[in-house]
């Protein structure tokens, strides 16, 4: 096994279960897209409709419109795909000027209990790696990770070919 950074050989979840990945979890890390949106206190929940289909809610502090901070409530709908940890991210804001999209939503690891590692590319590259892109790493815990979980997580940015592009998220209690 070779890292090459390729997005079409990057390794998701396997047999991703969404009833287990529902709740809440708490932005501990983050890579950040060009034209960032989210800087902290970022949570997420997760839910399933009754047809099956996974939403989110997510809450986090933004700058918008060069200087005006608030806390942006976002809401996505998840499509799934052929793969079960693959899905195309459907979100909008609450409010005016806050961010619409479509995004690639992949769940790359879990152990549904503690930790989360997501990935979205944006933009592929002419070689085939991510030209532009973002990823959360995610706890349960407000807290943080365990220790336990930090060594698999690492492990998970460094095959993502993102160890070092990570921030930490700051839960203040500012949202
Ligand atoms: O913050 C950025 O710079 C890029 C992220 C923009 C998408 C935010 C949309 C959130 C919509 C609600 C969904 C919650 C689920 C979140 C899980 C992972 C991150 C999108």
């Amino acid at each position: 096994w070779a890292q090459d950074c390729q997005v079409a050989n990057v390794q998701v979840m396997q047999n991703f279960d969404r009833s287990r990945y529902v709740g809440t979890w708490y932005a501990v890390a983050k890579k950040d897209p060009v034209g960032l949106f989210l800087r902290d206190n970022i949570v997420a929940t997760f839910a399933i409709r009754e047809d099956g289909t996974m939403t989110a809610s997510a809450e986090g502090r933004v700058i918008i419109l060069n200087n005006w901070e608030l806390c942006a409530k976002m809401f996505a709908t998840f499509e799934d795909t052929p793969d079960p940890a693959k899905f195309k991210m459907k979100y909008w804001g609450a409010a005016t000027h806050l961010q619409t999209g479509d995004d690639l939503h992949w769940v790359i690891d879990t152990d549904y209990e503690n930790y989360a590692v997501h990935y979205s590319c944006r933009e592929i590259d002419y070689d085939g790696t991510c030209l532009d892109g973002y990823s959360f790493i995610f706890s349960r815990h407000p807290t943080g990770l365990r220790a336990e979980d930090q060594r698999i997580v690492t492990q998970r940015k460094t095959e993502l070919c993102l160890l070092g592009k990570y921030r930490r998220v700051e839960h203040n209690g500012y949202c």
